[in-house]
């Protein structure tokens, strides 16, 4: 076994491999960007390296940096995790140029499974189903057209260095076919430098099914599969092994094609061989097609070990420091069911656009598994993705395993930023869900009613007047005294746009009368916990400044409306232009002092790879420009200011 080994990333991953490195005595050591000094996983290694600015570009994709480092702190090994330079062949031959392990793959496997036609035909020739089509060189387009014809329609073009839906276009009939082909090859050309493509069959209900693969370099093991058909644009949202519905015939063939994939091409450790099944009619061991092999350790991985008691990081240790695979075929068995939702900082309202900012209170439930990289008071920045969590539930079956899934997300607490708590938890609640009917489109056919965002009853808003009223805990012996005498408050706080006022009486130290909204509530603290209306209710409160979180199944957030900040908050005249979400500011096109008229172009924001163009929201004259050009900038981040020109005259 190493004594040291380097972890090439950051966030919840770099912080997993750590404590099962922990866990076995080796040390490790962390590399970070200036955005990562303070950083959950900086603190838990035993040594931490700089290595550049938070950009990823110019730090954790650094591959020679990265290996600099763990020379300099004596590791023998790199820990890729998943992402940055995790399935980079180059990065990998530059490590073993260093005289150190790539806990991973070969640079050859990675090159194998990098272009999807040749690894389509590699898979062909080892005996893995693949989706019938044609992935030959001859690229001209009256040929790519009769193989078109020959498959039928419906048909896929894909783009062969594409992933993730780039470059895909799907063709319902001949008529559209030229059209979709250039325009697919155009996207890939620009996106991958590759124009080729290939075709396949159209699977009209797919669901997206893997096999958890592992390998020493010759022979390889399946740990069973995994479902991960909930997914959004891509994004995979919540996966579960077992996937449901399997049947005992196709997991064999599935996991059989899954070693075939990986023995195929000598691979070593942790991998992930994507299938495509069609859900239109049950599951059928001939109902199964190859779709890419991910050549790393997953983020997913939490729901094999759980139902298989594997720990795939300590398997990547020892058979990356030359161990055999620590279990035979025979010896791994599935245990129970096991979900992971994936918690973000998004807007899911506001179409899931990505969100930053500081997490004022973080508590994770009790009863699941959280991987996580950040802690209380981390930042979630625009830097990297904004994952705050991996929930991971396990139990006897599918039905109880999911309703863990639902109550550890009731009891996670988060405040500081909009999350997806409420999202996922809807989908938790899904009937058909519930029920097994997993598909791809299953998120889309139900956003409407999946993505709204609850609003707390006058219940959980008496209870955040008491909160702001400093009535949610035991007071002192004195103040207790002055309380007895049934006072009473007016309290004005405000969730989002919506102005509360509240009158609190105070009837005994633990008792109160709540008038809120047209409702009144009889609130009563018992211990920890609190009794509205005579019933016992599993709400929580947590006091920050001028916040208040009541956390209730959901997590509502309160300001405090303070009386002398109102008139500035009323007088919405357009004054501030804000950035409207994370990014790089691209341009500023005014100056102070400059004169600008209602629509003129101020500036550009650069986000989720759009270009966002900052209108003059009237007339004026510019105050002051606080945001230059290059610069990255939080959401609600003021960027220029205007005046009016009487103002600015006089
Ligand atoms: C397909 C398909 C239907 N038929 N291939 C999407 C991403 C890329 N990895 C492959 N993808 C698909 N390939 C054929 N022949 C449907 C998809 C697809 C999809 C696949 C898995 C999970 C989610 C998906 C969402 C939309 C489309």
């Amino acid at each position: 076994m190493f004594t040291k080994i380097l972890i090439a990333n950051r966030g919840e991953i770099a912080c997993r491999v750590m404590e099962t490195a922990h866990r076995l005595g080796v040390k490790t050591a962390a590399v970070y960007s200036d955005a990562d000094r303070a950083a959950k996983h900086v603190e838990m290694a035993d040594e931490a390296v700089h290595i550049g600015p938070p950009a990823p570009a110019e730090s954790y994709l650094l591959g020679d940096r990265i290996i600099e480092a763990a020379k300099a702190t004596g590791a023998q090994a790199i820990h890729p995790g998943y992402g940055f330079l995790s399935e980079n062949p180059d990065f990998v031959d530059a490590v073993e140029k260093a005289g150190l392990v790539f806990i991973g793959p070969s640079a050859k496997a990675i090159r194998a499974m990098g272009l999807k036609d040749a690894a389509k035909k590699l898979m062909e020739e080892a005996g893995v189903p693949v989706v019938p089509g044609y992935h030959g060189a001859e690229q001209g387009s009256d040929h790519l057209k009769a193989e078109a014809e020959k498959i039928g329609y419906p048909v896929l073009i894909k783009a062969v260095a594409g992933g993730g839906g780039k470059g895909m276009r799907l063709v319902e009939k001949a008529g559209d076919f030229l059209d979709a082909l250039e325009s697919a090859q155009g996207e890939a050309k620009t996106a991958f430098g590759n124009a080729d493509v290939l075709i396949e069959k159209y699977i009209t209900s797919p669901r997206h099914i893997e096999v958890q693969v592992f390998g020493d370099g010759s022979k390889a093991v399946h740990l069973f599969e995994r479902d991960c058909s909930l997914q959004r644009r891509h994004q995979k949202v919540i996966e579960e092994a077992p996937a449901p519905g399997m049947t005992a015939e196709m997991r064999e063939a599935m996991g059989a094609a899954g070693v075939r994939a990986a023995e195929a091409i000598g691979y070593s450790g942790a991998g992930t061989v994507e299938f495509i099944v069609d859900g239109s009619d049950g599951l059928r061991p001939d109902g199964f097609w190859f779709m890419e092999m991910n050549t790393r350790l997953q983020v997913e991985h939490p729901v094999t070990e759980a139902i298989t008691g594997v720990d795939l990081v300590e398997w990547q240790l020892r058979v990356a420091s030359g161990e055999a695979l620590p279990k035979a075929q025979d010896d791994l068995t599935i245990k129970g069911h096991s979900f992971e939702a994936r918690l973000y900082a998004e807007d899911v309202p506001k179409g899931f656009l990505p969100a930053t900012g500081t997490l004022t209170h973080l508590k994770f439930p009790e009863g699941a598994r959280a991987d996580s990289g950040v802690r209380a008071g981390d930042t979630i920045s625009p830097f990297y993705d904004p994952m705050i969590a991996k929930l991971v539930t396990h139990g006897p079956t599918r039905a109880i395993a999911l309703a863990q899934m639902e109550q550890a997300l009731a009891t996670t607490e988060v405040a500081g930023s909009v999350t997806n708590l409420g999202f996922l938890r809807a989908l938790t609640r899904h009937e058909g869900f519930k029920a097994g009917e997993v598909d791809t489109g299953l998120i889309d056919r139900n956003l409407e009613t999946l993505a709204v965002d609850p609003v707390p009853c006058s219940r959980a808003r008496s209870v955040a007047a008491l909160g702001f009223a400093g009535l949610d805990r035991a007071q002192g012996d004195l103040a207790g005294f002055a309380l007895w005498s049934p006072v009473a408050q007016t309290i004005q706080f405000r969730f989002r746009e919506d102005e509360i006022a509240a009158r609190v009486t105070t009837l005994s130290p633990t008792r109160f009368r709540v008038e809120i909204d047209e409702a009144e509530h009889q609130v009563e603290r018992v211990g920890d916990g609190w009794r509205v209306d005579d019933a016992k209710v599993p709400a929580r409160v947590v006091q920050l400044g001028d916040a208040v979180s009541v956390f209730w199944s959901n997590g509502y957030h309160f300001e405090r409306i303070d009386p002398l900040d109102r008139d500035a908050h009323a007088s919405g005249d357009g004054n501030l232009i804000e950035a409207p979400m994370p990014g790089l500011v691209k341009a500023v096109y005014v100056k102070a002092g400059a004169t600008v008229s209602k629509g003129d172009r101020l500036a550009v924001l650069e986000a989720m790879k759009m270009e966002h163009a900052l209108l003059a929201a009237r007339d004026g004259t510019v105050a002051e420009v606080l945001a230059e050009a290059g610069s990255q900038v939080e959401a609600g981040a003021a960027l220029i200011r205007l005046e009016d020109a009487e103002d600015a005259a006089a």
